[in-house]
């Protein structure tokens, strides 16, 4: 997707923006839209991230996922933890867990203040803060 395209799915990135500074981030986000998956890892490199979450309304996470997660692997990141939101079916959910996401958030997760507190303790576990 293209972060110019006023016709690609942004609306998603916008309430996890907002909590993302509500919880202490102040960076200003990136436009990482439009990133192959090498490129997003190695962004993700230089950013120092702590954890990595993509947006996939599309249907093509199935796709998309995997390379993000090989591509991170191989960037050295293979213990960011990795989340997913959009449009995903509950057995592609489940298969992306086994392949190593974190997390997957649907629309029955509108509750983002959940969403947020979910994510600041994947990022404490995954440095053995908790
Ligand atoms: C609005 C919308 C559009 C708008 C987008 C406007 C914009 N600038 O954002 C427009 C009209 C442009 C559009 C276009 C298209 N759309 Co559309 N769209 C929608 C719609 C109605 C709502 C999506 C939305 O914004 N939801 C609001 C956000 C806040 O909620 P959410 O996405 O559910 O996200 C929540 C969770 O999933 C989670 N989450 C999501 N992402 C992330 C990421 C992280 C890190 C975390 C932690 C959590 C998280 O948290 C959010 C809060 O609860 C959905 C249907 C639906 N009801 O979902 C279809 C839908 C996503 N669209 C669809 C399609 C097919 C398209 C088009 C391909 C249509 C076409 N033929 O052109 C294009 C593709 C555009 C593109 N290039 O990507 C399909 C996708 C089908 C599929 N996946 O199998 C859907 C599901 C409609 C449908 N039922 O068919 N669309």
């Amino acid at each position: 997707m293209r972060p110019d395209d006023p016709q690609a799915h942004h609306a998603p990135n916008k309430p996890c923006r907002t909590c993302s500074r509500r919880a202490g981030d102040e960076r200003q986000p990136r436009a990482i839209d439009a990133l192959v998956p090498a490129q997003l890892a190695q962004s993700a490199v230089e950013e120092g991230v702590h954890l990595v979450g993509l947006s996939v309304l599309s249907g093509s996470h199935n796709e998309l996922v995997p390379e993000v997660l090989d591509a991170l692997r191989a960037a050295g990141l293979g213990k960011i933890p990795v989340v997913v939101g959009g449009i995903i079916p509950e057995g592609d959910a489940r298969t992306l867990e086994a392949r190593g996401v974190a997390r997957v958030y649907t629309p029955k997760d509108f509750a983002l203040g959940s969403i947020m507190d979910d994510l600041v303790e994947l990022v404490r576990r995954a440095h053995g803060l908790s």
